[in-house]
Order: structure tokens, then C-alpha cells, then sequence
């Protein structure tokens, strides 16, 4: 379904093939600016212009969940991890892939006795050292079939990447889709994935993007806020449809772009709502009831086929088409220069901030917007620590906020910050302040690079 005022051009092979045809015969206007270089790359002729990513149609989303939900009640009422339901679940969606053209792999683990299943596909071709991944967990909760949580996620994955093998979607990176197992036991099968990946593996990651919970049947609309580059690509896409978003704050650490962001990688993802409540504002903006939960069934039997809104749904399958078509075929970064700090600085427990200092010289201009500063500091009960960069006037850019739940150790992450606002030449800060009592650390070391 192509969307109300969509302002998103939307290439079909008819146009392009007419273009083609008007550029053999030298009838496209020579001016620089309109040439297109229509060099054949693949099945769709290349233009100047990046493809366009198809629409995702919702009925094939929605078969995907009938489907899901006939499986769960095949198999007592569930697609649980450990119980039939969810290896059925795992195995329909296989399939798909299989006999669409993509290597799939099955993953086993161990979690609370029983045995669980990831299901990673790849996409073959594209650059091997930068792949752009998305993934969903494909477990319900015991209580029911779990079609908004999560069987939303992983239809729209699904579809996307259906959609990726109709096109014969030849891009820059190498894409892989996956569907995760016993997220609802805490991001399990998605940290055993990331846990089993060297760190070269992890490095070739450039983004992950997640989808858990987005057809909540009183829906809003929010953009996970973190990477800033996979956030802005989402933030776009709902623009040109004029749909507002909010930054998703229901927590760091609730869905298994945690796994993938604690070892670093960036990550982005997409949200309709659990079981906090819309409030009057949201519902003037989206529409819905406030005062009712974004999903009453979240985590309950009811958690069924008619649990789902259909545009929400919609809307969020061809936002993260339009993500894979326009990052899987983005230039990479270019690596840019790197300035660090390697010396240790104490970080005393629960008192004042300190910081480590980077000098910034011979640069012109301003800093980029994406600048990137990758962080290492050990410290037990990483909790504790709110991290920020100070750029060279002072200017706090907060990276990291504490959190009285994140008992794991270390920060060790690169975070993305849109600092073309700054100069880029000066003394740029790392500032670390422990805010709770208990556990100490240090910065081991930091780096700018742009
Ligand atoms: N933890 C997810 C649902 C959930 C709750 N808050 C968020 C925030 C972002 C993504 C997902 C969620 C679950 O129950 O599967
Ligand atoms: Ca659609
Ligand atoms: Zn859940
Ligand atoms: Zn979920």
C-alpha cells in the first residue's frame, strides 16, 4: 500500500527502463546535473539516485501472521522457547527463505533446560566486511500466540527480506536477517549470537536494526535513539509520510538491539508500544484512545491476529524497507582520522566528575556530524556511570546515563554524535562521573575519529 501524502519517490522498472531506453538514444538532457549514469548493475538498471525501495505489501505481512498464529494454535496456544510452537514458528519461516534464495543457518543454544533456536539468513553477495543486519525475536511468551509480541517484528523482517529476493536487490553491503529465539527470557538467543562473534566478525557489523512490537493496536510511532545515522533514516522515512515519531524511551536493554549494543554496534529500530499508555498529546498526534496501554495485550492470551493495527503494521514493514534499500546501498564511512587517549584516569566512587582531554589541531571547519568517539572504561556495575563529550566550548553531548539496573561491567561502545555545530580544532573532553556508591573503575582509554 503506497501511503497517504507519501513524498517518496518510488522508482518502478517501467520509469527506469524508459530512462534507459531515452539515455541509448541520447535524449536525456546532457546538462550535468540530469545525466544518470544508467550503468547495468543488476536486474534493475543503476541511476544516480538510490533504488527506491519497494513497498511492502501488508497482506503478505499479514498471511505471515495467520500463519503464525495457526501455528500457535496447533501447538498449545504458544510459540514459546522451548515449546513446539516456536520451533514450528522458526521452521515456516525458514522455508520462506530457503526457496527465496537465502543461505539460512540454524542456531542452538541452551536456555533454562530446554533447547532454543536462532534463524540467521543471509543474502548472498555485497561487501563481506560491511554487513547490515535486521532481526526480530520470533518467541511469545507462554501466556499466547504473541503476534504483536513478536510475531509483528518478525513477519515485517520476514517480508523485507522476501521483497530483498523479488528486487534480486543487489547492494553495497551484504545483508542478513535473523529471528531470534527466548528474547522473552532476556535477550537470550540474540546475545548468544553476538557472544559467538569474534571481534573481526563483530567489527564487520556496520548496524543492526530491530523490530519488537510494531502493530500495536492503539499504536504510536517511536524511533529507537541510537545511532543517530539509522535513527535519521527512520526519522526521514515517517517525515515524507508526515507522520511525527518520538524517541523510544520505554529503556535501553528491553529487545536484542541490547545485545548488539553492548558489544558496540550501532543500532536502530522501530516501536508501536507495550503496555505504557498513550497519553492525550500522543493520541492528538496518531490518533487511538489515550489513556489505554499502546497494546492491552502485551504479554497476555489475547495477543492474537486481531491484536494488531493494520497501518502501524504497514507503515513500519516499508520503513524498514526504505532502511535496507538506502543503508545497504549508503557509501561507506570514510575512515577518517583517529585521536586517542590512552591514559588511565580514576574515576572515584560516587563523587566529582573526571575527564580525559584530546587535543584536535590541523583540522579546518567544523566537526562532521557524524563524529564518532569510542569509549573504553572498566568499571564493575556500569550502572553507576553517566559519560559525556565536552567539545572544545564546553558543550555537553551526553553519551551514556546511568542506570540503577545495568549491573554488567565496562562500558566498551562507540558512540555516533552530530557535532557539526562545533569547531573541530581544540581540546575535546571525555567526562566520567560515578553517581552511585559502590563499584569503581577507570577510563582505560578514548578515541575521536573524523
Ligand atoms: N521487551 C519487549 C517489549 C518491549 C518493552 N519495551 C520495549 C522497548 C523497545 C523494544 C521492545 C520493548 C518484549 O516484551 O519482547
Ligand atoms: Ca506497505
Ligand atoms: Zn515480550
Ligand atoms: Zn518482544
Amino acid at each position: 500500500m503506497t501511503h497517504p501524502r507519501s513524498s517518496l519517490p518510488r522508482a518502478n522498472s517501467k520509469a527506469l527502463a524508459a530512462l534507459a531506453l531515452m539515455a541509448a538514444a541520447g535524449l536525456l538532457a546532457a546538462s550535468p546535473a540530469a545525466s544518470a549514469t544508467l550503468e547495468r548493475t543488476g536486474p534493475a538498471a543503476a541511476s544516480a539516485e538510490p533504488l527506491a525501495a519497494p513497498d511492502i505489501p501488508i497482506g503478505n505481512v499479514k498471511s505471515h501472521l495467520a500463519q503464525l498464529q495457526s501455528i500457535a494454535n496447533a501447538n498449545g496456544g504458544n510459540r514459546a522457547h522451548g515449546r513446539t510452537g516456536y520451533r514450528a514458528s522458526l521452521d515456516y519461516v525458514k522455508a520462506k527463505l530457503d526457496a527465496a534464495g537465502f543461505t539460512t543457518t540454524v542456531q542452538q543454544f541452551t536456555s533454562s533446560g530446554s533447547t532454543g533456536y536462532n534463524l540467521v539468513a543471509d543474502w548472498p553477495g555485497g561487501d563481506a566486511n560491511q554487513v547490515l543486519m535486521a532481526g526480530a525475536h520470533l518467541d511469545s511468551v507462554s501466556a499466547g500466540a504473541g503476534i504483536n509480541d513478536n510475531g509483528s517484528g518478525s513477519a515485517a523482517v520476514l517480508e523485507t527480506a522476501l521483497a530483498v529476493s523479488r528486487a534480486e536487490f543487489q547492494p553495497t553491503k551484504h545483508l542478513r536477517f535473523a529471528w531470534w529465539g527466548a528474547e522473552e527470557l532476556g535477550m537470550v538467543g540474540s546475545k548468544y549470537y553476538v557472544n559467538g562473534l569474534s571481534a573481526t566478525d563483530r567489527a564487520k557489523i556496520s548496524g543492526y536494526v530491530n523490530l519488537d512490537m510494531v502493530g500495536s493496536p492503539n499504536p504510536g510511532y517511536f524511533v529507537y535513539d541510537d545511532d543517530p545515522a539509522l535513527e535519521k533514516v527512520f526519522k526521514d522515512w515517517y517525515a515524507g509520510i508526515g507522520v511525527p515519531t518520538e524517541p523510544e524511551t520505554e529503556g535501553d536493554g528491553r529487545s536484542d538491539h541490547a545485545s548488539f549494543k553492548n558489544a558496540g554496534i550501532p543500532v536502530g529500530g522501530l516501536f508501536t508500544g507495550a503496555s505504557r499508555t498513550k497519553t492525550a498529546a500522543q493520541a492528538t498526534k496518531w490518533g487511538g484512545t489515550s489513556g489505554q496501554a499502546f497494546d492491552r495485550c502485551y504479554h497476555s492470551s489475547c495477543d492474537t491476529s486481531v491484536n494488531i493495527d493494520d497501518t502501524a503494521l504497514d507503515r513500519n514493514s516499508d520503513a524498514l524497507a526504505h532502511a535496507i534499500w538506502t543503508l545497504g546501498t549508503a557509501e561507506p564511512t570514510p575512515p577518517g582520522q583517529s585521536y586517542e587517549n590512552t591514559t588511565d584516569v580514576a574515576i572515584p566512587d560516587n563523587a566529582a566528575a573526571v575527564t580525559s582531554a584530546i587535543a584536535v589541531s590541523g583540522r579546518t571547519g567544523n566537526a562532521p556530524a557524524t563524529l564518532r568517539a569510542a569509549v573504553d572504561i572498566k568499571h564493575t556495575w556500569r550502572g553507576d556511570l553517566v559519560v559525556d563529550l565536552l567539545a572544545p566550548d564546553g558543550t555537553a553531548y551526553r553519551l551514556k546515563n546511568s542506570s540503577g539496573s545495568d549491573s554488567a561491567d565496562n562500558v566498551i561502545a562507540t558512540y555516533t554524535v552530530d557535532a557539526s555545530s562545533e569547531t573541530a580544532n581544540g581540546t575535546w573532553r571525555l567526562r566520567v562521573q560515578d553517581v552511585a556508591a559502590q563499584d569503581t573503575g577507570y577510563i582505560d582509554s578514548w578515541k575521536l575519529t573524523f
